[in-house]
C-alpha cells in the first residue's frame, strides 16, 4: 500500500546521503519534496503540515546540520515523527476483564466480520475462550458469514432468536459468557452506508447494555480521506476506544493510516493485510515507519515465523545447522516450512531494502521462486533416502536418475546442488562463528 510513498521519501533521503554537509537550503527542498510526497499519498493536509514543521524544528537544529552523516540524521529525524504519527507504541485491546467484552462498528463492507473471525483465530490461538455475536440482525446472510467464520475458526457463537432486539441479544450473550466461563466476547454489529442517527441508536443501546471493555472502529483504509471523516463522526457519536485499518494490502495511497490516529486520537490496534484469517496483524507505529522508509520490519517477519512455523522441526533444523551437516532432508523440511509462512512477495515487503523493489517486480520474483522450489521439491523426493543424506554419493548417473523422475534436466539437478553447497558453505561459516562467540563468552 505504501510504495508509491515510500519509493518517493527514499529518493528524496538518496539525494541528501550524497552531501558531506547539509545546508538549510538542502533541508528545505528536502522537507518540500517530503511534504508533497505526504499530499500524493492522501494523509490529511493538516497532518501534513504539522508533520513538516516538527521535522523542520528538529532538523535545522544543531543536532542533524553539524552532525558527522546529516544524511542519515535527517533520515532518523522522519522516522522519529513518522513514528509518532502513528501512534508511536503499540496499543493493545483492554483485556483486563473477564470476559472481556469487544464490540465492532463500522459501515457496510469494511470488514468487520471478517475481522472478528481473525480476532476469533487470534485469540483462540493465544488460549482463550472466544464467543461470537451475531449482531447484524436484519441481514441472515451476515448470520451465516459469521457462523461459518466460526465454524473454520472453532468458535462458539450466539445467533438472535426470531423477533429479538439487538441489545436482548447482547444481553442473552453476556449472560451466557458470565456463566459458561468465556474470557472473550465479541459483538459482530451491523453496518451502514453512513452514519445515521437509526445506526447510532442501536448501537448505544447495544453499548449500554454490554458495556464492552472496547468499542472498535473497523475502517476500509482504501476509502482514503473518506475514512477518516467517518472515523471522526463514529467517535463523536459512540466514543471509540481503538482502530482496526482493514484491506492494507490493497494497493491504495495509504493517506488514511498515516493520518487517522493523530485526526481522530485514539489508536490502532491492528491492520487487516488480506482476507484470510490470518492475515491479521499488531499494529507498530515504529515497524510501519521503517517498513515506509524502506528499511524493511525484521521483527514482524520473525513473529510471524515464530507463530507459524512448528517449533520442534525449528529446534531441530537449528541444531543440524549448527553441527554443520546439513543434508537434502534438512533443505526439504526448510522448504516446506517456508511455504507455511505465506506468499513470499508479502514476506519480501518486510526485508530490508525491499520495499523499494515494485510490487510487480516483486510478484515476478516471487513467482520464479515458487516455480523452482516446486522444481527443487520434486528433484529432491526423486532421490533416494541415501541420496538425501549422504549427497555426496550423487554422481552424474544418479543426477540422470533424478532429472528424469522429477521430470527435469540434469541442470536443474546441478543447480539444486550447487545452492546445497552454497548453504553447507554458509552452515560451517555460522558454526565457526558460534565456536567463537562461545570462546568469547568463556
Ligand atoms: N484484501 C482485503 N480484503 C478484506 C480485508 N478485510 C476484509 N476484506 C474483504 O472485504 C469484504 C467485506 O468484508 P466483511 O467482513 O463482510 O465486511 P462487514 O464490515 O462485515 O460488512 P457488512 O456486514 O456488510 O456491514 C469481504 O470481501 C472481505 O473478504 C483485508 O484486510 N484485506
Ligand atoms: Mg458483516
Amino acid at each position: 500500500m505504501f510504495d508509491h510513498l515510500s519509493n518517493s521519501l527514499q529518493k528524496t533521503f538518496k539525494n541528501l546521503r550524497g552531501y558531506g554537509k547539509l545546508s538549510e537550503k538542502n533541508v528545505t527542498d528536502a522537507l518540500r519534496e517530503i511534504r508533497l510526497a505526504l499530499l500524493e499519498a492522501d494523509v490529511h493536509f493538516q497532518v501534513v503540515k504539522d508533520f513538516i514543521r516538527q521535522v523542520k524544528e528538529k532538523a535545522l537544529g544543531q543536532e542533524v546540520l553539524a552532525s558527522v552523516s546529516p544524511g542519515q540524521q535527517f533520515t532518523k529525524c522522519v522516522q522519529d515523527e513518522l513514528t509518532e504519527l502513528l501512534g508511536r507504541d503499540h496499543k493493545a485491546f483492554d483485556l483486563s476483564a473477564n470476559p472481556t467484552m469487544i464490540m465492532m462498528l463500522g459501515l457496510h463492507g469494511a470488514g468487520k466480520t471478517t475481522t472478528t473471525g481473525k480476532l476469533a483465530a487470534k485469540f483462540s490461538r493465544a488460549g482463550r475462550k472466544v464467543l461470537l455475536v451475531a449482531c447484524d440482525i436484519r441481514r441472515p446472510a451476515a448470520v451465516e458469514q459469521l457462523n461459518v467464520l466460526a465454524g473454520q475458526v472453532g468458535v462458539d457463537v450466539v445467533n438472535p432468536n426470531p423477533g429479538e432486539s439487538v441489545p436482548e441479544l447482547g444481553m442473552r450473550a453476556r449472560d451466557r459468557a458470565m456463566t459458561q466461563g468465556y474470557n472473550l466476547v465479541i459483538f459482530d454489529t451491523g453496518g451502514r452506508f453512513q452514519v445515521d442517527d437509526e445506526l447510532v441508536r442501536e448501537l448505544e443501546e447495544l453499548r449500554d447494555m454490554v458495556n464492552p471493555q472496547n468499542t472498535v472502529l473497523v475502517v476500509d483504509a482504501a476509502m482514503g480521506q473518506e475514512s477518516v471523516n467517518v472515523a471522526q463522526t463514529f467517535h463523536e457519536r459512540v466514543n471509540l476506544t481503538g482502530l482496526i485499518l482493514t484491506k492494507l494490502d490493497g494497493d491504495a495511497r495509504g493517506g488514511a493510516a498515516l493520518s487517522i490516529q493523530s485526526v481522530v486520537g485514539v489508536p490502532i490496534h491492528l491492520v487487516g493485510v488480506g482476507e484470510k484469517t490470518e492475515d491479521l496483524e499488531d499494529f507498530h507505529p515504529d515497524r510501519l515507519a521503517s517498513r515506509i522508509l524502506g528499511m524493511g520490519d525484521v521483527v514482524t517477519l520473525v513473529e510471524k515465523a515464530q507463530d507459524m512455523v512448528d517449533e520442534t522441526s525449528m529446534a531441530k533444523m537449528e541444531k543440524q545447522l549448527l553441527k554443520g551437516d546439513l543434508n537434502f532432508e534438512d533443505m526439504l523440511s526448510q522448504m516446506q516450512q517456508m511455504k507455511k509462512l505465506g506468499p513470499i512477495d508479502k514476506l519480501m515487503e518486510m526485508m530490508p531494502g525491499m520495499p523499494q523493489v515494485s510490487a510487480e517486480e516483486r510478484q515476478r520474483m516471487a513467482d520464479q521462486g515458487k516455480v523452482q522450489s516446486r522444481r527443487f521439491e520434486a528433484i529432491i523426493l526423486s532421490m533416494t533416502p541415501k541420496e538425501r543424506r549422504k549427497p555426496h554419493v550423487i554422481n552424474a548417473k544418479r543426477k540422470q536418475r533424478i532429472a528424469r523422475g522429477a521430470g527435469t534436466r540434469v541442470k536443474d539437478v546441478n543447480d539444486l546442488i550447487k545452492q546445497f553447497n552454497q548453504a553447507k558453505k554458509m552452515t560451517k561459516k555460522l558454526k565457526k562463528q558460534q565456536k567463537k562467540l562461545l570462546r568469547f563468552s568463556k
